[in-house]
């Protein structure tokens, strides 16, 4: 079968709304701060991809490697009839599960939500291609905000992958955990990928990479800005900094202004002193005692915890 088109929630005029709304809101806070989502663009979404397979970049491997491992157990669990993926990305991982479950039988409709079009466009193309007689409906949104949209009956599994719930701040978080709890039926799992609390000497340099591509990510946040709204930053007088915080356990990621820079956005005139850090992301890491906590709180059942050989990365199998 190919691919269905994609459902498309996220239109363009959305998409430069809530840029202008999130650039007007963050760019005139102090400290400034954007939001991650916007770092996906073609560009940005490639740029990932090639930090998946940075030497420092342990999760992505020890997610997959958990993957492999559990793929065939997860599969027999759930049972599941449809499976959902929110924020799929490039859904590379997420064929280990769609493997098991072609092994098992049983499930007919894959369904990866993300706010990447061009992310969604061939991942939906080449998985349609591999799995023959696997409905593939890709759906262009949000995951905090287009929950609702999501099919509904059939056993369902939907699957957080990559440590992406860590983007979102404790609060956003629960948030976003109750909704999910509230959008699926009794029955219905949760497969959750976290990252794990360990020394900073492993954690840092997965975002601070010898050969800069996550610096280039990084500053990628810029062009867009500058690309989507006319703005005029100069992405390379900003340094990309990667910093641990011990009390909260999230990586920042911050762009460092190297001199004072001044750039036109929207009706804006922003300004950076020499020195000024801008937020683009948090990517919290968890202990597993806190993962089962949330989920419960939220309306979960706990029912599986795995993690790889070395205990880098976490995924828990939940209940609704
Ligand atoms: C896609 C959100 C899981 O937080 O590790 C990679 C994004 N940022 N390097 C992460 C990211 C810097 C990534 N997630």
């Amino acid at each position: 079968m190919s691919a269905e088109p994609l459902e498309i929630y996220l239109e363009e005029q959305d998409l430069g709304r809530s840029l202008r709304d999130d650039v007007r809101t963050g760019l005139t806070a102090r400290p400034k701060w954007l939001p991650p989502k916007w770092f996906y663009d073609a560009r940005g979404s490639e740029l990932f991809e090639e930090i998946t397979r940075l030497p420092e970049y342990y999760p992505t491997r020890a997610e997959r490697s958990v993957l492999q491992r559990r793929a065939g157990e997860i599969a027999e669990l759930t049972g599941a009839k449809t499976l959902i993926e929110l924020g799929s990305g490039s859904s590379e991982k997420t064929r280990l599960l769609l493997d098991a479950f072609t092994r098992r039988g049983g499930l007919g409709t894959f369904v990866p939500l993300d706010v990447s079009v061009s992310a969604l466009r061939q991942s939906t193309a080449q998985i349609a291609t591999d799995y023959p007689g696997l409905r593939v409906r890709g759906i262009v949104g949000d995951f905090t905000r287009h929950l609702d949209r999501l099919p509904t009956g059939g056993r369902r599994l939907v699957i957080f992958l990559g440590g992406t719930i860590g983007n979102l701040l404790p609060a956003e978080r629960a948030g976003f955990l109750a909704a999910m709890r509230a959008s699926l039926e009794p029955g219905d799992w949760l497969l959750i990928g976290t990252d794990l609390v360990k020394d900073p000497s492993i954690v840092v340099p997965a975002y601070d990479d010898a050969a800069g591509v996550t610096a280039e990510f990084n500053r990628n946040v810029l062009r867009v800005v500058n690309r989507e709204l006319g703005a005029d930053f100069d992405p390379e007088a900003f340094a990309h900094v990667a910093l641990w915080d011990p009390e909260r356990e999230w990586i920042e990621m911050r762009l460092r202004a190297e001199r004072p820079v001044r750039a036109r956005v929207l009706d804006l005139d922003v300004e950076f002193a020499a020195g000024e850090e801008l937020r683009t992301e948090v990517s919290a890491k968890f202990r597993p005692e806190g993962i089962a906590a949330e989920l419960v709180a939220a309306g979960f059942t706990a029912r599986e915890f795995w993690t790889d050989a070395d205990g880098l990365f976490g995924v828990t199998l939940a209940r609704a």
